[in-house]
C-alpha cells in the first residue's frame, strides 16, 4: 500500500491514516493508498466501521494543486468518492485543520462527520479560479441548504467548526484526542446499529427549494456581478443550480464539466500561478539559517493615515505598539482616526466589541520620541520628505535599543541614503505598507545595500506575523510597484493627449479587470499628492498639471479627473475636463482622434510590462512571480489575468516586442524603447516564466 495511508485495527474500528505533508494534498498517490485501504477495510471481517483521519497539520486540505494541467491519473477523486459511498460500513471522517476543496468533499462524501474544535472547513475553488469538481456543489446543499452552500461556494470562505455543527455540515464537535474520539463516535454508531447516511440521498434541505428556482437565481445575482470578468462564478452558480434543477447525477456530471472547463482554462492557470507565486515570494534561500529577532513591542512614528493604519496591523495582530507624533493635536486626530475604524468594523459587524477595545489598549500614543526605546521595530511613516526622514531616523539612531529594526514607509525615497545618515545601516530596510495599511496585504520590503540578513529576516517575519504578503524588493525610485505605475500613469496621460477620454481609459481597465482605473483612482487619492511630488521633481503629467493649477484635486474638492455630486463617490465625466483636454491638444498642434479599447489596454499594460523587465534585469524584484504577487495584491490587478508578467506570457513577448516598436514608432515616445530583456526573450521565443525555473 502507498507509504502515504496507514491501515490499523483499534477492535472493530479500521483507523485509516493519511500523512501527506505538508497539507496532505490529494495526490495519486494519495489516493491510490486510500481506495486500497478501504478496500482492505470493506474486505475485512473484523471491522464494523472505518474512520478517515489525517497526520499533521489538516486533514486533506484538497487537490494537489500542483497536479492541474496534467493528464488525469486514476484512481481520481471521484474513484474515491465512489469507494467510501460504495461501503456497507459507516466511513467516519474525523478532520482537524483546514479540510479544504477535495477534502472537504472526501468528507462530504463520509457517511459521519466530526471534527475538532478550531477546525475550518471550506470550498476555496473559486479563489483558484474552479468550483468544486468532486461533487461539492451537490452533497454541500443536501446537507446545510442551498443558501449556505451557495456563500460558501461563491466566497470560497472557509467557515468554523461551530457553525459548521449548527449548519449540519458536521455531526459533532469532539474533544482530545481526535482519533480516539472518532473512534468511540464511530463505536456509538455500531452500537446503535445506525444506518449510514449519504450526503446525496437526503432531500429535506433541498425540497424547500425546488419551486423556488427564481429566488435561487436572485439570490445568485450579485455574485455574478461581482465576478469582473471572471469565469469561475457564473459556473459556480451554474453548477449550484443543478442541485434543484436536475437529478443527482446529471448535475453531477454537470459540475464535474463546469469543473474540468475551467481547470483547463487561462483563468484558473493564471490564479493557480498567483497562489504558488505568493509563496515563492516568502523564499529567500540566502536567508536559510538566519534567525529573525524576536518582536515583542513596536513604534510607529507618525499617526496620519499610513501610520494609524500601520499600527492597527501590529494590534490587530496581538502586538503593543506605540504610535509617536509631533504634537498633542496630530496625535489625538490619528488615534481618534483609528479609534473610529475599529468602531465602525464593529459596527459593520466584522469586529467583535471587546475586540474594538481590546486592539485600542495595544496601541499606545505619545509626543515622546524616547518612548522608542524599548521597541524592537520602529517603522517611520512620516511625510514623504527626504530631510524630515533623515531627521527622524537621526534621532532613532541615538534612541532605539540595540539590535532594533529602523524601518521606513516610504514609497518612492532612497533607502541607501538614509541609512547613509545613521551608525548602523546594517538594521535600515524599507516596509512599505500599501493604504489602507490595516487591509492591504501587500508588503514591499525594501533590502538596502547594507540591510543585514538578520534585518531583513526580521522584517519579513514581522510583515508575516500582521497578516501581509512581505515581497522582497531592491532600492530604486518608486522600487517595483510605484515605478511601474509610474510607466502607466505617464502613458494614460498621453492617450489623454491623442483623444482618449479619461473614462474610456478607465472602462478599458475595468473591462479587462482592475477594480478601477487610473484616472477615478487618481481622484480618490487625491491629485494634489503626486502634483506637489512631480513639482519637487521637476516632472510634469500634463493633464493632472492643469486640473490641479484649476483647483481640481478629485473626490476631496468634488472634481478632478471627474465631476462628483455632493457626498458621492462616483465619478461623471465632466464636459470641462473634456474642452480642457482638446484645448491642450490644440495648444500642442495634435490631431483629434480616438483610441480604441484594445490599444489603451496594450498601450498601458504593455508600456508596464516592459518597465517590469528593466526591473528584473536589474534585480529590484528577483521573479518574475514576485511583480505579479506585487501588482495582485497592491495595485489591483486581476488576479485572473495572473499579473502583469503572466499575462505578458500568455499574450506573448514577440506580440508584446511588435506593439511596443509599432506604438513608439507611431507616437516618438521614447520611453517605449524596448527593454534589453524583453527583447532577448521575445527573440528566443521565451517567456518571463523560462527566468524562474
Ligand atoms: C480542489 O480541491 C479541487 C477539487 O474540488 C476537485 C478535485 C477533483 N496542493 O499555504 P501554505 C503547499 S482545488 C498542492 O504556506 P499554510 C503550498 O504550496 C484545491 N500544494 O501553508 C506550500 O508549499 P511550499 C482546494 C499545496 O499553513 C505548502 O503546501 N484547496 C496545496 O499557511 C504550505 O502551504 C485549496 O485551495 C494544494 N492544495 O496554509 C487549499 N495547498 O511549502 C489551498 C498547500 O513548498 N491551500 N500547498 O511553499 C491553502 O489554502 C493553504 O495552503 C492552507 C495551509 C490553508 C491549506
Amino acid at each position: 500500500m502507498s507509504h502515504l495511508v496507514s491501515l490499523r485495527n483499534d477492535g472493530d474500528i479500521a483507523v485509516v491514516t493519511i500523512d501527506n505533508p505538508p497539507v496532505n494534498a490529494l495526490s495519486h498517490a494519495l489516493r491510490a493508498g486510500l481506495v486500497e485501504a478501504l478496500s482492505r477495510a470493506r474486505a475485512d471481517a473484523g471491522t464494523a466501521a472505518i474512520v478517515i483521519v489525517c497526520a499533521g497539520r489538516t486533514f486533506i486540505a484538497g487537490a494537489d494543486i500542483s497536479e492541474f494541467g496534467k493528464p488525469a491519473r486514476e484512481p481520481t477523486t471521484l474513484d474515491v468518492i465512489s469507494a467510501i459511498e460504495a461501503s456497507e460500513k459507516p466511513v467516519i471522517a474525523a478532520m482537524h485543520g483546514t479540510p479544504l476543496g477535495g477534502g472537504l468533499e472526501v468528507a462530504l462524501a463520509c457517511h459521519f462527520r466530526v471534527a475538532v474544535p478550531g477546525t475550518r472547513l471550506g470550498l476555496p475553488e473559486i479563489k483558484l479560479g474552479l468550483i468544486p469538481g468532486a461533487g461539492g456543489t451537490q452533497r454541500l446543499p443536501r446537507l446545510i441548504g442551498l443558501d449556505k452552500a451557495m456563500a460558501m461556494v461563491l466566497s470560497g470562505d472557509p467557515i468554523p467548526a461551530t457553525e459548521a455543527l449548527t449548519a449540519g455540515l458536521i455531526d459533532a464537535i469532539v474533544e482530545g484526542d481526535l482519533t480516539a474520539a472518532a473512534v468511540a463516535f464511530a463505536r456509538g454508531i455500531v452500537a446503535r446499529g445506525q444506518a449510514p447516511v449519504l450526503a446525496r440521498n437526503r432531500d429535506d434541505k433541498l425540497a424547500p427549494w425546488r419551486g423556488e428556482v427564481e429566488k435561487f437565481d436572485d439570490d445568485a445575482a450579485p455574485y455574478a456581478k461581482r465576478a469582473r470578468g471572471r469565469d469561475a462564478p457564473a459556473a459556480a452558480i451554474a453548477a449550484l443550480r443543478g442541485a434543484i434543477t436536475l437529478p443527482i447525477e446529471e448535475a453531477l456530471a454537470r459540475e464535474r464539466a463546469l469543473f474540468l472547463d475551467l481547470v483547463a482554462g487561462e483563468q484558473s492557470k493564471a490564479q493557480r500561478h498567483i497562489f504558488f507565486a505568493e509563496r515563492e515570494a516568502a523564499k529567500l534561500p540566502k536567508l536559510a539559517g538566519v534567525k529573525p529577532h524576536d518582536i515583542q513591542r513596536a513604534a510607529v512614528i507618525g499617526a496620519g493615515t499610513m501610520g494609524g493604519g500601520i499600527a492597527m496591523c501590529f494590534a490587530n495582530a496581538g502586538l503593543p505598539v506605540r504610535v509617536i507624533e509631533a504634537n498633542d493635536e496630530a496625535l489625538a486626530r490619528g488615534l481618534d482616526a483609528v479609534a473610529k475604524n475599529y468602531r465602525s468594523a464593529a459596527a459593520r459587524g466584522s469586529l467583535a466589541a471587546d475586540e474594538v477595545e481590546a486592539r485600542l489598549a495595544r496601541i499606545a500614543g505619545t509626543t515622546d520620541l524616547a518612548a522608542v526605546a524599548d521597541a524592537e521595530i520602529v517603522i517611520e511613516a512620516v511625510f514623504e520628505d527626504m530631510s524630515i526622514k533623515q531627521q527622524v531616523f537621526g534621532a532613532l539612531d541615538r534612541i532605539a535599543k540595540s539590535g532594533a529594526v529602523l524601518a521606513t514607509n516610504t514609497s518612492y525615497l532612497d533607502i541607501d541614503a538614509l541609512a547613509r545618515g545613521v551608525a548602523r545601516p546594517d538594521a535600515v530596510i524599507g516596509m512599505h505598507f500599501f493604504s489602507p495599511a490595516n487591509v492591504m496585504r501587500l508588503l514591499e520590503v525594501v533590502r538596502g545595500a547594507a540591510t543585514s540578513p538578520a534585518t531583513l529576516a526580521t522584517a519579513l517575519a514581522v510583515g508575516r506575523r500582521i497578516g501581509k504578503i512581505p515581497v522582497v524588493v531592491g532600492v530604486c525610485h518608486g522600487f517595483v510597484g510605484n515605478r511601474m505605475h509610474r510607466v502607466r500613469g505617464v502613458e494614460a496621460e498621453r492617450l489623454l493627449l491623442e483623444g482618449a477620454l479619461p473614462a474610456d481609459v478607465d472602462a478599458a481597465l475595468t473591462d479587462f479587470g482592475f477594480p478601477m482605473g487610473p484616472f477615478a483612482a487618481a481622484d480618490l487619492a487625491g491629485l494634489d499628492v503626486g502634483w506637489r511630488m512631480r513639482k519637487a521633481q521637476g516632472l510634469n503629467a500634463p493633464i493632472a498639471d492643469l486640473l490641479c493649477e484649476s483647483g481640481r484635486f478629485g473626490q476631496k474638492t468634488g472634481r478632478g479627473f471627474y465631476l462628483y455630486a455632493p457626498g458621492s463617490r462616483t465619478p461623471q465625466p465632466d464636459p470641462e475636463v473634456a474642452r480642457l483636454i482638446a484645448a491642450e491638444m490644440a495648444r500642442r498642434g495634435a490631431a483629434p482622434g480616438a483610441v480604441g479599447k484594445d490599444e489603451i489596454v496594450e498601450r498601458l499594460l504593455f508600456a508596464m510590462i516592459n518597465e517590469g523587465a528593466r526591473i528584473l534585469a536589474e534585480g529590484i524584484a528577483r521573479r518574475p512571480g514576485d511583480i505579479d504577487v506585487i501588482w495582485v495584491y497592491g495595485y489591483g490587478f486581476p488576479a485572473h489575468r495572473g499579473g502583469p508578467m503572466h499575462y505578458a506570457d500568455s499574450v506573448g513577448l514577440a506580440r508584446i516586442r511588435d506593439r511596443l516598436t509599432e506604438f513608439a514608432r507611431r507616437t516618438g515616445d521614447e520611453s517605449l524603447r524596448l527593454a534589453p530583456l524583453l527583447q532577448k526573450l521575445a527573440a528566443d521565443g521565451n517567456g518571463f516564466a523560462s527566468l524562474s525555473t
